[in-house]
């Protein structure tokens, strides 16, 4: 029942209709939205909106910040009605993306880290209306998150006014996992106190002035759980490779077998890689990750993981139920963090995290594609991957070594677009095998990636451009007039293939 999620009795005067709630949102303004990988967004205000724009035809533009991805009803609905000025930080729906790439939104794509220390400080224009799903509301007013935490805590202290979906659908056993931590403000900011990635450093709810807060609506609704591809032969492989590889690293003596935290990106490669240490020898593994998903919770239940620190719990429809109908046994082996500080730069380096982010493309010398097809056309965004990949104990990338059927090679010889630069890159793989760069200059980096990463339909080509690459000489050598010829086909004739 909603009455007791809403402990503060002075806002238990503020219910309002979705409808009525939306009327806070004018032509213009700038809406920051929790949800992080279509978890924890606020779904039925936004929705709300729509309805009354297609209503009245009134103008509506708006700038839409969120923490991550947010579910199709809210990105698809709001961007198919029109309203969608401006997008950040991060996106992963296919009709977000199509406004992107004509150009009717204009997406700002930003390491999740960054976001909230750029809007505190005034660099990205004012917030004019946060709208947060929560659980609960405490007797001091503070709002206790879903799902997710992502920038709610900044978007609750910079938002002129709140509105607070509360949803009854989201298990109450949700409260008490969330820590929230907003670093002080710089020059002069005091360390943050995370030396260990079970550390609780904050409070278990956002604090904010109860007067802030113009409206709460109810609503029950499931967050929009989406399917995740299972892991194929091709993810079986390469966590193999991985897993050989940390096997070897737990042998030179360069790490045990509790290996160091763990961060997996999002999406299926990510999970199905993850799913790979089941059944390891690796044991009291921890996590310090952004989003969780499936193979997280398996690990859990395997006891394999013994915790779990992330910013969002993100899971498949298969899963969903079973991991949320249980969720008080995870209770001492889960935290919920804001996404400053599951990625924050300066923690990811103090705690040695073991990073795996997944590549669209990779060139021979190790630089990363993860967000733009053919150098132009935006996929997601870089989300989280950079702030880990800069700043890990090992940055692990990989990817399949082709895509569509083999008529894309993702090992090219130059990437069209590059998100992780090869100084980020130091462990590739493929499911035909793993590239080890470290210590290694880009002449040792090209044949290494080569035989080991590429498909073997591609690895001719790929030893043939280097050949030329070489006659002109250079440290990272290139065939400027070829470099690119790769995707140029591939834009023409709809595959890489020579
Ligand atoms: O296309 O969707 O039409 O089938 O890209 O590729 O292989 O299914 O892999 O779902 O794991 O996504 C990089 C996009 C990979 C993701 C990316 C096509 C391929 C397929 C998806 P279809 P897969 P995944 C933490 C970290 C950036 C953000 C990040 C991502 C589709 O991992 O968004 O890491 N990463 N965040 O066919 C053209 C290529 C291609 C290609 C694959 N070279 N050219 N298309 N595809 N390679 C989380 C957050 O930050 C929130």
């Amino acid at each position: 029942m909603w009455d007791e999620r809403i402990r503060n009795a002075r806002l238990r005067e503020r219910i309002l209709s979705a409808d009525e709630a939306a009327r806070h949102i004018r032509d213009g303004m700038t809406i920051g939205i929790s949800g992080f990988t279509r978890a924890g967004d606020a779904k039925v205000v936004p929705a709300a909106l729509v309805e009354r724009v297609r209503r009245t035809g009134e103008p509506m533009r708006i700038n839409l910040w969120t923490g991550a991805s947010v579910a199709e009803e809210v990105d698809r609905t709001l961007v198919e009605a029109g309203l969608v000025a401006r997008r950040m930080p991060f996106q992963s729906d296919r009709r977000m993306r199509d406004a992107i790439n004509r150009g009717d939104v204009m997406y700002v794509d930003q390491h999740l880290s960054l976001t909230v220390e750029m809007i505190r400080e005034g660099q990205l224009g004012p917030l004019d209306v946060a709208i947060l799903e929560a659980i609960a509301i405490a007797e001091d007013g503070s709002i206790i998150p879903s799902t997710s935490v992502g920038n709610s805590p900044t978007y609750a202290m910079m938002a002129d006014k709140v509105i607070v979906e509360l949803n009854t659908h989201q298990p109450l056993e949700l409260e008490g996992m969330h820590d929230i931590y907003v670093p002080g403000p710089r020059p002069h900011r005091e360390p943050i106190p995370l030396v260990e990635v079970s550390d609780r450093i904050g409070t278990p709810g956002i604090p904010i002035h109860p007067d802030k807060i113009v409206g709460i609506v109810i609503t029950d609704r499931d967050d929009h759980f989406a399917p995740l591809a299972p892991p194929d032969e091709e993810t079986a492989r390469i966590a193999g490779h991985l897993v050989d590889f940390l096997e070897h690293e737990v042998r030179m003596g360069r790490l045990t077998n509790e290996l160091r935290p763990l961060q997996s990106g999002v999406g299926a490669v990510s999970n199905a890689v993850l799913h790979g240490l089941l059944g390891t020898p690796f044991h009291h593994l921890q996590m310090y990750s952004e989003v969780l998903q499936d193979a997280a919770f398996d690990l859990l239940d395997e006891g394999r993981l013994r915790f779990a620190s992330g910013c969002a719990v993100t899971l498949s429809p298969g899963r969903a139920q079973d991991v949320l109908g249980r969720l008080g046994s995870y209770r001492d082996r889960l935290i919920l963090r804001p996404q400053e500080i599951s990625n924050h730069p300066g923690i990811i380096r103090r705690l040695g995290v073991i990073a795996m982010n997944t590549a669209l493309e990779a060139d021979i010398y190790g630089n990363v594609n993860s967000t733009h097809v053919l150098g132009t056309h935006m996929m997601n965004g870089i989300g989280g991957s950079g702030d880990f990949a800069r700043n890990a104990y090992l940055s692990i990338f990989v990817t399949k070594s082709t895509a569509k059927d083999g008529r894309i090679s993702s090992i090219v010889p130059m990437v069209s677009h590059v998100d992780h630069t090869e100084h980020d890159v130091q462990v590739l793989i493929t499911e035909q095998g793993l590239a080890d760069l470290r210590g290694l200059a880009p002449r040792e980096r090209a044949r290494l990636i080569i035989e080991h990463c590429a498909h073997p339909d591609y690895r001719d080509a790929l030893f043939e451009y280097l050949e030329t690459a070489l006659r002109f000489g250079g440290h990272t050598p290139h065939d400027l007039e070829k470099a690119l010829s790769w995707h140029v086909r591939l834009r023409d004739t709809g595959s890489m293939r020579p």
